[in-house]
């Protein structure tokens, strides 16, 4: 059987009408999705658990969670890239994220999430064991030992393995569309080939930093001094101080809702916000 997941995404894409700003005259909050798909057996999977701990999860050990016997084939990643109202807005930030973003960190992450569910739900109808990892019951976000807050499946290491994109020195995912998007996956039993990566074996191919030794403005534009010179010097506390202890209580005066409004300040007003710069 032939599964078009491009065009599963799609149907789901445009048929939801949370999509959107609370304010209609703002447009989409994310622009059409790119798809990727890895193999689920690829090598760099076994190789995150030992980068990142034997917390983390195998596209195998994720799929166990739902189904014994089952084996798990292709792991469907996608990227939404964010709105340019919400980039342009936030790139004229230069400590709290502006109002269209915060919007985009809350109800867009409600939007990625119905489209993982959804995604879940058409896989299985044809006859597919599938999971969305990130949203599994059983996944936690917690403090890891060297490693910070870690959830024991990484929405940006799946992409980087599907060919969506390589990390930047802030830790942003950048793609063929930049670093200001969100990401979503599943893994599943159906099998779907999978998509070429075009930067091979190099997770940081496309930031100018890691690569060519140049740029760094997202060390300069983060307000939380989080991303180092080199990316073993991130500190990611700092960053989760900013959107906890700086940003959020004031979210709900400033924005009006509650909710995590997130920052992005390192994701806007820099080379990689909407591009590969390395192209
Ligand atoms: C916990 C979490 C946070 C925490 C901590 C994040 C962190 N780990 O640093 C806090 C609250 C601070 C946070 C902040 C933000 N987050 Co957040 N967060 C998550 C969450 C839920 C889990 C991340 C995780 O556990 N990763 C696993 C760990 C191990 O990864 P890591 O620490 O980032 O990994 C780094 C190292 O491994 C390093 N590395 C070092 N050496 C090597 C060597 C090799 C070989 C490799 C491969 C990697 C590598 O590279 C990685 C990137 O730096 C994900 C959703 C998900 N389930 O994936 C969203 C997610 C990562 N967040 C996202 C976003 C957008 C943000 C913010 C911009 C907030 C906002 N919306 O305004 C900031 C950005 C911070 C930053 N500098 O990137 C997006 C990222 C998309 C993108 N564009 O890249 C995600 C994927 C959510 C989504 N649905 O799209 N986040
Ligand atoms: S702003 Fe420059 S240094 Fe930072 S992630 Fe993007 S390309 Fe890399
Ligand atoms: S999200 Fe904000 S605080 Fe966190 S690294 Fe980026 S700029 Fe810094």
């Amino acid at each position: 059987m032939v599964i078009d997941v491009e065009r599963l995404l799609m149907e789901m894409y445009e048929a939801d009408t949370g999509n959107c700003f609370d304010d209609p005259s703002l447009g989409r909050l994310f622009d059409r999705p790119v798809v990727r798909i890895a193999d689920a057996r690829d090598p760099w999977f076994a190789k995150f658990k030992e980068l990142i701990g034997e917390f983390y999860w195998t596209p195998q050990e994720a799929l166990d969670l739902v189904a014994t016997d089952t084996q798990a084939r292709s792991v469907i990643s996608w990227s939404l890239p964010i709105s340019s109202v919400a980039r342009e807005a936030n790139a004229g930030e230069t400590q709290i994220p502006a109002r269209s973003w915060a919007y985009v960190r809350t109800f867009g992450e409600k939007f990625v999430t119905r489209l993982r569910h959804g995604m879940e739900e058409r896989l299985r109808d044809l006859g597919f064991a599938t999971l969305a990892p990130a949203v599994a019951k059983q996944n936690e976000v917690s403090e890891h030992p060297g490693i910070g807050l870690s959830s024991c499946w990484s929405e940006r290491h799946t992409a980087m393995v599907a060919g969506l994109g390589t990390f930047g020195i802030s830790g942003g995912l950048i793609t063929i569309n930049g670093i200001a998007h969100r990401l979503g996956s599943v893994v599943t039993e159906a099998s779907i080939p999978s998509t070429p990566r075009p930067y091979g074996d190099d997770p940081f191919a496309w930031c100018l930093r890691m690569s060519r030794g140049t740029c760094g403005t997202c060390i300069q534009r983060c307000p939380a001094g989080s991303i180092g010179q080199t990316v073993h010097e991130r500190d990611k506390n700092a960053c989760r101080a900013q959107l906890f202890d700086v940003v959020a209580p004031q979210g709900k005066e400033l924005f009006g809702w509650e909710g995590a409004y997130g920052c992005g300040l390192c994701q806007t007003a820099v080379p990689c916000e909407d591009r590969n710069p390395t192209d």
